[in-house]
């Protein structure tokens, strides 16, 4: 027969413990807490050391759970120990170092992303609705993709090494180059896959242009390419018009004004209305039929249109930027504004 029952043990535990916290937070200086220590956790005598001989007059049934119960209490009360040692130690400061919840908190900065990648994202969501799937192609590129697939023969000024980051890189006789233009992806889709196609590139294109307020030596385009039976300008005008007006939001107008590229036939220069301005935003036209045929294709069969827009041009128009430098002076001042 058990002397004493579980439940009684548990009660004097807890009542131990209970006095054994209050004891050590009242502990104001070392020779209290010596008391206390010996009090409870003395090796000898302490109260805790008589509770365990209590554990033999148990149940056998009840000696683990009596047991788990005491090996707690007692690490309890020796953690308590410890924190009020800690306590004493630090003296005063301890209590100096609590945290003022008045104070104002620390704002947390997020960055975002540059107005460019933005751009970049939004002009290829408005395409993605029409149908225009995604592509990139090399930065650098050989003289077919850049020049002589897009009808830019060798005489033409374009090639002019004044007006092109040529390398000291070749592949053949012809040296490599930063390409000029994103046109070279409509080569090398084209040159890839049959039509119809619905595709738009956005990437960095390099010319030894002097930096202003609308050039920079390194800038980027957007070049759209469809080649479907029975194209013609007025789907091109009706793309850049959804084009415009999604990206500047409101009604844009476009205008279409006569010009000259090598690869397109009839070509015009693509003006945007926005705010009471017209801005020069880029080129485009129809492909040129040299062009399909360099490829592949039976101009006969196809036809299709191209364009290529000024992505710091069309960023520029839409933020209010009046020199496209500043979006790559790295000015976070600047940069956080969009
Ligand atoms: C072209 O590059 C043609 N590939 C566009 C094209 C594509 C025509 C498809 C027909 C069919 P252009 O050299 O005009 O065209 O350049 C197009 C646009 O790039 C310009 O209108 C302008 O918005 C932008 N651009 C040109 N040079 C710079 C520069 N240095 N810095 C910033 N933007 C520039």
């Amino acid at each position: 027969m058990a002397d004493v029952s579980l439940d009684e043990f548990l009660a004097e535990i807890e009542g131990l413990r209970a006095e054994a916290s209050a004891a050590l937070d009242a502990a104001t200086d070392e020779v209290a807490m010596e008391a206390a220590r010996i009090e409870f956790l003395g090796a000898r005598s302490g109260r805790l050391k008589a509770i365990q001989k209590m554990l033999g007059s148990l149940a056998a049934a009840d000696k683990p759970a009596a047991g788990k119960h005491f090996n707690d209490a007692k690490a309890a009360i020796t953690a308590l120990l410890a924190a009020v040692q800690e306590r004493l130690a630090g003296g005063t400061a301890t209590t100096i170092e609590s945290i003022d919840v008045t104070l104002p908190g620390e704002p947390v900065r997020f960055g975002h992303l540059h107005p460019i990648t933005q751009t970049i994202r939004r002009v290829q969501e408005i395409m993605a609705r029409l149908g225009f799937e995604s592509v990139t192609g090399p930065e650098v590129e050989d003289q077919w993709h850049n020049f002589e697939a897009l009808a830019i023969g060798t005489e033409h000024p374009a090639r002019d090494p004044l007006d092109n980051f040529y390398l000291a890189v070749a592949r053949g006789a012809d040296p490599l180059l930063l390409r000029s233009q994103t046109s070279t992806v409509q080569i090398r889709v084209m040159e890839k896959r049959k039509p119809p196609l619905r595709i738009v590139s956005l990437g960095r294109v390099y010319r030894p242009d002097t930096a202003d307020a609308t050039h920079y030596p390194m800038f980027h385009q957007v070049e759209g390419l469809l080649v479907e039976q029975g194209t013609t300008m007025a789907h091109l005008k009706s793309v850049l018009r959804f084009f415009a007006s999604s990206f500047l939001g409101g009604d844009v107008k476009v205008r279409f004004r006569p010009s000259f590229f090598p690869f397109t036939e009839p070509s015009v220069e693509v003006d945007m209305e926005w705010g009471g301005r017209w801005i020069e935003m880029g080129g485009a036209g129809m492909v040129d039929p040299a062009v399909l045929e360099a490829v592949g294709y039976d101009p006969d069969a196809v036809t299709g249109f191209a364009f290529g827009l000024g992505v710091e041009r069309i960023a520029a128009r839409k933020y209010g930027v009046a020199d496209i430098r500043d979006f790559y002076r790295n000015d976070v001042r600047f940069l956080q504004q969009f």
